[in-house]
């Protein structure tokens, strides 16, 4: 990797050159990670960008540079007509009626259960319960499986760099059952080391839960791993797969997780709509999260019994247009082919760390290795506050976020205040890239 781009934590120092080189994409070839050579056609990303009508218009009279993925995606136009076209021509209750719209409502909102099965390798779409988000899909499993199987003085083992969704409830079932919250510390290149994780399972520790990839540094996690100790230490794994649905290709047999949380809106379907993915056995042993209207097999006035899955695990009246329009946006990922979703991101994040590392000043977070990080950049410069940063890239047109990204242990790990963060998705370019290159110089000397 060339020695500019940061590898992990290197601060460029502030008279260093400036280098706004804008390198051509190569199809097929990763800019800056030598080594990893991509087979695959690169994404049309001219035709892609033709799909997402938000990034036709203008941000204080500059083109939408929308560099802020890893909060939420935009939408193609086909997933946005899948919602109207159902309030248009099917909307119904589902699994309760009998007449046609009822019907027809329950077939699309069932098919996009398979849909999404089969898009992380379910064995069976019952394993896939549709919850508001990825925080709702841990909290589900923090509520329920916890509940019943941590114990006081047991372990649940979790990394610094999780997201608060994947740490507040852990507090809370540690809190309320009296067992002990364990932290797997990330190393300064970002990434936390096996033989750790490893050294803080224990006979007590009964789950592992974990981000696939991190929203703030960009780590891929090498989770299968993970979950192979976990399970050797006789604990349970969960992945949080926020980040890593949506960018990479996931299986869940070939993680060997017992829980996958992830969430529609950061993978082009809309907001409102999660899943959590479980073991069948689990799934079917653990109590319900809440209690309501479809959830039930019979109701008694003291006691009830519960439904089959999925549908023990989804009271009320669910998510349907949602749910439906967010298999749309599994389709469109599943035609793009999410080899190549990755590969672009490959790509596209090796530019922006080689063009970022030119940015006098700049301190660039995450790993390495390019074949171990998504298409996340995280950076600060020195002497600007990132929500300074955050202000002045938005005056051209460019979206990133700033701040603690939701992880506070991570950023007192990092032993900073905040970063500032471009995220990238498969309709991104390299051009995209040197906007915010241009406007980070624009602010560093509206600064120095
Ligand atoms: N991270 C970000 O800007 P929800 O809000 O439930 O859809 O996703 C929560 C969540 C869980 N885990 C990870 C790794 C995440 O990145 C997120 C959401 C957004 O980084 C919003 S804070």
């Amino acid at each position: 990797m060339n020695s500019r781009v940061n590898p992990m934590r290197v601060t460029t120092p502030p008279d260093s050159k400036r280098s706004m080189a804008c390198l051509p994409a190569r199809p097929g070839q990763l800019a800056g990670a030598e080594g990893i050579e991509s087979e695959l056609p690169s994404l049309d990303t001219a035709t892609i960008r033709r799909d997402f009508p938000i990034l036709q218009r203008q941000v204080h009279g500059k083109p939408l540079v929308y560099l802020d993925n890893a909060a939420t995606s935009q939408k193609p136009r086909r997933v946005i007509q899948a919602l109207v076209d159902y309030y248009e021509g099917m909307n119904a209750n589902i699994h309760r009626g009998v007449h046609a719209l009822a019907e027809e409502a329950t077939d699309a909102y069932e098919a996009a259960r398979q849909r999404i099965g089969r898009f992380i390798g379910a064995t069976e779409p019952a394993e896939v319960l549709f919850t508001r988000n990825t925080t709702e899909a841990i909290n589900l499993v923090a509520a329920t499986w916890a509940r019943e199987n941590v114990r006081a003085g047991d372990d649940i083992l979790i990394t610094a760099m999780e997201h608060h969704s994947n740490i507040v409830p852990w507090q809370w079932v540690a809190e309320r059952q009296g067992a002990r919250l364990k932290y797997v510390e990330f190393g300064p290149g970002g990434e936390i080391k096996l033989d750790e994780v490893a050294s803080l399972l224990t006979p007590r520790t009964k789950l592992v839960s974990m981000v696939h990839m991190s929203n703030v540094l960009g780590t891929i996690n090498p989770v299968a791993d993970v979950a192979r100790l976990a399970h050797d230490a006789g604990a349970l794994m969960l992945v949080d797969g926020a980040q890593s649905v949506p960018h990479l290709p996931v299986n869940v047999a070939d993680l060997g997780c017992d829980f996958l949380a992830f969430s529609s809106h950061k993978m082009l379907g809309p907001t409102g709509v999660g899943v959590l993915w479980g073991r069948r056995d689990l799934l079917d042993q653990m109590p319900p999260f809440l209690g309501g209207g479809e959830m039930i097999d019979l109701v008694g006035r003291e006691r009830s019994t519960y439904n089959a899955l999925p549908w023990k695990y989804e009271a009320g009246t669910p998510n349907i247009a949602d749910v439906i329009a967010f298999s749309t946006a599994v389709d469109y990922l599943s035609e793009l082919g999410m080899d190549r979703v990755r590969a672009h991101e490959l790509e596209l994040v090796a530019y922006a760390l080689e063009q970022l590392g030119s940015v006098p000043g700049i301190t660039l977070y995450g790993p390495d290795a390019l074949q171990r990080r998504g298409g996340v950049a995280s950076f600060s410069i020195e002497g600007v506050h990132p929500h300074d940063l955050g202000q002045i890239v938005d005056y051209e047109g460019v979206a990133i976020r700033v701040g603690q990204h939701c992880c506070q242990p991570a950023m007192e790990s990092l032993k900073v205040g905040g970063t500032a963060r471009a995220s990238f998705y498969v309709y991104n370019t390299p051009d995209e890239v040197d906007t915010l290159v241009r406007a980070l110089l624009q602010a560093q000397e509206m600064f120095s």
